[in-house]
């Protein structure tokens, strides 16, 4: 398999992670783009993601795009029932999970994290407090409907990770950082999670390699 990702960035590290969680990193080649240089920018790489973004994977004919619908795929290829259960009502509350995410949770959290982290390593201008503000204010908002949920369980469906930690939980990194202005200090089981999704061996092998960098 080839998977085409780029550093620092919690759509390729939770695909990574879960290449790591699944024991699939001997068979898979990994190519790194610099986006920066636009190294992504080319008509081969379009033929395979027409959308020209990272993460993809290549299995065979399988050209699959889209970080989440990633996970999945190498999960059922792995048959890892615990990670991503095959069971419908299971299958659908993963689902659930990841709508989520996409929608509200890390669009909430990447409008902070972009203003507060990713611009500033990155050089592209001063900290907008507006959009910080509004992005706290999505955040606490969802974020409470996470503390509940978490209020007697570690992970999202349970006692064990699943890939609705890996997507739900992409941006640790980013939301840890001291910088980053995630108001989590008023959500004490949304970052005690957070840390637990730190501390899993598949997170630690991809943790940014200066979280200070790792910008979506
Ligand atoms: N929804 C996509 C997001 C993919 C995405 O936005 N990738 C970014 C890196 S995090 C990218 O490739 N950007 C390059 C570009 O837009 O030119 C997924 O989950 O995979």
């Amino acid at each position: 398999m080839e998977l085409y990702l780029t550093d620092l960035s919690p759509n390729c590290r939770r695909v990574l992670a879960a290449i790591h969680h699944l024991g699939l990193e001997d068979e898979t080649d990994i190519q790194n783009f610099n986006l920066f240089a636009g190294e992504h920018q080319t008509e081969a790489f379009k033929a395979i993601n027409p959308n020209v973004k990272v993460p993809v994977l290549v299995d065979g004919d399988l050209k699959l795009w889209e970080a989440n619908p990633i996970m999945i795929y190498l999960s059922d290829r792995q048959n890892a029932e615990t990670f991503c259960p095959s069971d419908n009502a299971m299958r659908i509350e993963v689902l659930r999970w990841m709508s989520w995410e996409v929608q509200h949770f890390n669009r909430a959290l990447g409008e902070i994290v972009w203003e507060t982290v990713a611009k500033q390593v990155f050089g592209l201008g001063p900290v907008d407090e507006e959009k910080v503000a509004s992005g706290q204010e999505n955040f606490r908002r969802f974020a409470a409907v996470l503390e509940d949920h978490l209020a007697d369980r570690e992970f999202i469906l349970g006692d064990t990770p699943t890939v609705a930690d890996f997507a739900v939980g992409s941006h640790s990194a980013l939301a840890l950082h001291p910088q980053s202005q995630v108001p989590l200090l008023e959500f004490p089981r949304v970052l005690a999670w957070l840390e637990r999704m730190e501390a899993l061996p598949a997170w630690q092998k991809t943790a940014p390699q200066a979280p200070a960098e790792a910008a979506e």
